[in-house]
């Protein structure tokens, strides 16, 4: 028996979608089904063009990473590819655990072949037989969609020896997480399939030069891999007209707290915090906004014209993250929130570092005795934290600790919290 379903359908219209436009409208159990839905015209269009085609694809549409930190995605398929050294590996990485993110959830759960059929693209243009897909533990509706989806596929020649009698051989192996944020960073995540603690390793070198096993290894978010599908049957052309010139294509936001409709939207880059939170549904007394997760920002009521681009959310000195967006109400306690997500970095961080390991310590006891006093922090307190997250951001080995600073910081300069 499948386990109960715990997600809300997306809020958005279907109509016009990209990214959700099989949601909520396909059986995720069928690949019939999905065949109807426009399935597998992208893998054949892949095989027609080569490896280096789907790539010169994938860098005409400007595809970025979405887990975060938007790294070109045609560069790092190129960079895996171009290796002397094999085997080649692909790594979906869908340890999706970021507070407020859950937008692969809805793609695996919804529309499991979509990601099959992307990964099976992938692998065949960096060049490997070999897909690990490493799922987030919580998961478990989407391991047990994937899990069918990926024995329908072998059944049906889609994966395997001899993917769609192309003569290409490709299969994929999931790997579950053990509930470790931390093995979401893709060196941990390596090292956690590979039997080892998850924790991160030193870049470089890069996973595209040194990653699983060693070997030479693509390892790509979920959102991102989906969107080679619209990339390669609408053309690159078509799909960098979507959204900004910095920022092309679809964006999914995971939007939260205190909003009429929370779920997943799809809109193209370049719609403002303020067209996403209308669709929502914003509450009239709203106080702030956490753009990017527990390792993003806040930004105040009177921010909401930022573009919701890579780009535009730099410049106004925040971050889209992986696309949280978590609207908090005038009567949310906000020191209470901060205190919580430090005790979320306390408990995440791998401790393999000094700075993150014992400042994720220090930041957590600061913010306590401040949520336990009535509100307002003493400058001690506020200096120390100060102090404390600049050693983390500076010296701390990967972006957990480097970024357990930035929320805190930005309720404080932005948002005046403790005033
Ligand atoms: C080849 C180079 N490859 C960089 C690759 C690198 C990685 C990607 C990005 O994530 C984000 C942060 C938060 N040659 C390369 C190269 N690469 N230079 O590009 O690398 P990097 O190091 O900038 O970032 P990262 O450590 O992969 C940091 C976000 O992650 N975050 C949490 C995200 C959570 C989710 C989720 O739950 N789904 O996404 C926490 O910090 O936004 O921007 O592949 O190998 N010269
Ligand atoms: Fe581990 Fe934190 Fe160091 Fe990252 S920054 S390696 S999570 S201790």
């Amino acid at each position: 028996a499948e386990p109960p379903a715990a997600m809300a359908v997306p809020q958005a219209g279907q109509d016009g979608l990209v990214l959700l436009r099989r949601i909520g409208r396909v059986d995720p159990a069928s690949l019939d089904d999905y065949r109807a839905h426009g399935g597998y015209t992208a893998l054949r269009r892949a095989f027609a063009i080569g490896p280096a085609g789907v790539i010169r694809e994938v860098t005409d549409a400007g595809l970025v990473g979405r887990g975060g930190a938007a790294f070109p995605t045609g560069r790092k398929w190129q960079a895996t590819a171009s290796q002397p050294e094999h085997p080649h590996y692909l790594v979906c990485n869908a340890d999706e655990s970021e507070p407020g993110t859950f937008k692969d959830r809805v793609i695996m759960e919804g529309d499991p072949y979509a990601l099959i059929e992307s990964m099976t693209i992938a692998g065949y243009a960096v060049g490997t037989h070999k897909g690990y897909l490493y799922l987030r533990g919580e998961y478990p509706r989407a391991l047990h969609r994937l899990t069918h989806a990926i024995e329908q596929a072998r059944a049906h020649g889609l994966l395997g020896d001899d993917v769609l009698g192309q003569g290409y051989a490709f299969d994929i192996e999931i790997r579950r997480g053990a509930g470790a944020y931390i093995c979401g960073e893709e060196t941990a995540l390596f090292n956690s399939i590979e039997g080892y603690r998850g924790e991160p390793r030193s870049k470089p070198p890069f996973p595209v030069e040194k990653g699983l096993f060693g070997k030479p290894t693509a390892a790509n978010n979920v959102e991102t891999l989906v969107n080679v599908l619209p990339i390669l049957t609408m053309g690159a052309q078509a799909y960098a007209a979507i959204g900004t010139e910095k920022s092309t294509g679809p964006k999914l936001f995971c939007v939260s707290g205190s909003v009429d409709r929370p779920g997943i939207y799809e809109l193209p880059f370049g719609a403002t915090l303020g067209d996403l939170l209308d669709l929502a549904g914003k509450p009239g007394n709203l106080r702030a906004v956490l753009l990017g997760g527990a390792a993003g920002g806040f930004v105040r009521p009177d921010e909401l014209d930022i573009p919701l681009t890579f780009e535009g959310t730099r410049e106004a000195g925040t971050t889209l993250g992986s696309g949280v967006v978590l609207a908090l109400d005038d009567t949310v306690p906000l020191p209470r929130i901060l205190l919580r997500i430090a005790e979320f970095f306390r408990d995440e961080s791998c401790g393999q570092c000094v700075p993150c390991r014992v400042g994720t310590v220090r930041q957590e006891e600061a913010l306590h005795r401040i949520a336990e006093s009535t509100g307002a922090a003493a400058a001690s307190d506020i200096a120390l934290l100060r102090e404390v997250g600049r050693a983390m951001r500076d010296a701390s080995i990967c972006g957990l600790g480097q970024t357990a600073w930035n929320a805190v910081e930005s309720a404080i300069d932005r948002l005046g919290a403790y005033e």
